[in-house]
């Protein structure tokens, strides 16, 4: 057990890990930041504003969003570098909720959709027509009718470009081309060309159109037949904090634009990556986006064209902002050789899957249940946090750099009944979990706004909403 001396101590260490661009640490440097944690507030969260939070939600766990965070990502996304103009695009699937979506509609930032479901979902919200773009590895249905509404598609492969060009043969419809120009997250290392489960680009990704496909004539010649105009290069690879990766990136993306002189627009994708833990880099976009603008500079010069920029950030722009609020609802322990003290949230792989998925590490924060500041104390305790799920792999606290295996965390001691914040979750989270396993409903949303006062923007999902598309059948059946 140890016992911080001062409460300011770990506060500053929380205001350095949210304003990031910190040098890349080792894992073990990562392990003993978060151990330092005993902080009496978390990214934007206080015991009170928590405790508002589970209030107006009438319980917990519930979502919370900071305004003011995605304001200020927002912000900084919309100041990207650029030579020619640029279109900022949500990727929506970061976290879908309307109020979100129409958030960013109203700084001007367009969406990107992943499904023609998300193209539904963000027409429902308002966001008009002409400011979604579609890039989906399954093509709807009814795309033709998503095009005709104003929807921009890329065509993330053959099949669909094929798809494509037979509905709207011989129009000069406007075609979006997603490229897999054959690197991926991380960049040019090795690691692009093994799998992970983040990786988005390079040979061992199925995402967007193998490069060669486009050089070789393959592509051009699919374009001709239909009679179709490209209008956008588009590549997501994932490309990480790195200007020279981003500038490589750019230039192999902008070699693509030269095969047709009607591309207008160079989408570079999303993959900026956030720090949400204390020696974690965050992207600068600043700088990612000085050489970014060089390299269009550089296109204009030899081919006289003036491209515009598109990204497409979700991560970025949304993880920092939201948190999870849940309550300690057990602690158990057991002894000898490998035993731990764990806490057990109402909250689990069925609200965050990050830490189960890919064993991401979010920082956590422990509240006194009260809600007041005053009770936060000053004792600390090595904990396993655990989900509610009946299910080994419900893990908060998997070990850094290594998914499978599970590590404590030096916390402020617990008691049945406390808040514990969960921060990093506004990205992949509420939108990707394993939703109403063990039957555990959809857990409701709130957003902070600049005061601090929470607004519930999603109910708790009522149980019979869990249910409610099963089909009885005749029991002669079984
Ligand atoms: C998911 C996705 C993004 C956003 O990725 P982040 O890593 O969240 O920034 C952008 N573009 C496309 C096509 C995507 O599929
Ligand atoms: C998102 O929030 C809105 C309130 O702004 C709510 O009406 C809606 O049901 C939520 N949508 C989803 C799918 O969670
Ligand atoms: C149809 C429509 O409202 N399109 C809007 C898309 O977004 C831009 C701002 O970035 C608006 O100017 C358009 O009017």
């Amino acid at each position: 057990m140890r016992v911080l001396s001062s409460a300011l101590l770990a506060l500053s260490v929380l205001s350095s890990s949210t304003s990031a661009f910190a040098p890349t640490s080792s894992r073990s440097s990562i392990q003993s930041a978060l151990n330092m944690a005993n902080p009496v507030k978390s990214v934007f969260l206080t015991p009170e504003t928590a405790a508002a939070c589970v209030d107006i939600a009438g319980g917990s766990p519930v979502y919370a969003y900071s305004l003011e965070k995605l304001e200020e990502a927002a912000d900084a996304c919309l100041a990207f570098p650029n030579a020619y103009g640029l279109t900022v695009r949500y990727a929506m699937k970061a976290c879908p909720n309307s109020s979100i979506l129409k958030f960013f509609n109203s700084k001007n930032i367009h969406i990107d959709a992943s499904s023609g479901y998300e193209v539904k979902r963000a027409i429902s919200a308002g966001i008009p027509a002409e400011n979604i773009s579609l890039s989906t590895q399954e093509l709807p249905a009814d795309f033709v009718d998503l095009v005709k509404k104003g929807i921009k598609v890329n065509a993330c492969s053959v099949s669909q470009l094929e798809r494509f060009g037979e509905a709207f043969a011989g129009t000069g419809q406007k075609v979006g081309i997603r490229v897999n120009p054959g690197v991926g997250s991380g960049g040019f290392s090795k690691s692009t060309t093994a799998f992970s489960k983040t990786n988005v680009g390079g040979p061992s990704s199925s995402f967007g159109i193998w490069n060669t496909l486009l050089e070789d004539g393959t592509v051009p010649a699919i374009v001709e037949k239909y009679g179709l105009t490209v209008e956008r290069i588009h590549t997501h690879i994932g490309s990480g904090s790195e200007p020279s990766i981003w500038q490589q990136v750019a230039v192999k993306s902008l070699s693509f634009c030269k095969i047709w002189d009607t591309v207008e627009a160079l989408n570079l994708g999303g993959g900026y990556k956030v720090g949400r833990n204390e020696g974690e880099p965050t992207t600068d976009l600043q700088e990612i986006g000085k050489p970014v603008t060089e390299a269009f500079k550089e296109f204009a010069a030899e081919t006289g064209r003036e491209l515009k920029l598109e990204i497409e950030p979700g991560t970025y722009l949304v993880a920092m902002g939201g948190a999870l609020v849940s309550t300690v609802q057990d602690k158990v322990f057991t002894t000898g050789e490998g035993s731990h003290t764990f806490l057990k949230l109402d909250s689990g792989m069925t609200d965050v899957l990050r830490p189960s998925l890919y064993g991401a590490i979010h920082p956590i924060t422990v509240f006194p249940g009260s809600g007041k500041t005053e009770d936060v104390g000053s004792e600390t305790e090595d904990v396993v946090v655990v989900g509610h799920c009946c299910e080994s792999g419900d893990l908060m606290t998997p070990k850094p750099g290594e998914p499978e295996d599970l590590s404590e965390r030096t916390l402020r001691k617990a008691e049945i009944g406390d808040i514990l914040i969960m921060d990093g979750s506004g990205a992949y989270c509420a939108g990707m979990s394993t939703k109403n396993y063990n039957s555990f409903p959809e857990a409701p949303e709130v957003l902070v706004d600049r005061e601090g006062k929470a607004h519930l923007i999603r109910q708790r999902q009522p149980l019979e909403q869990v249910y409610q598309n099963e089909v009885t059948i005749a029991e002669s059946v079984f």
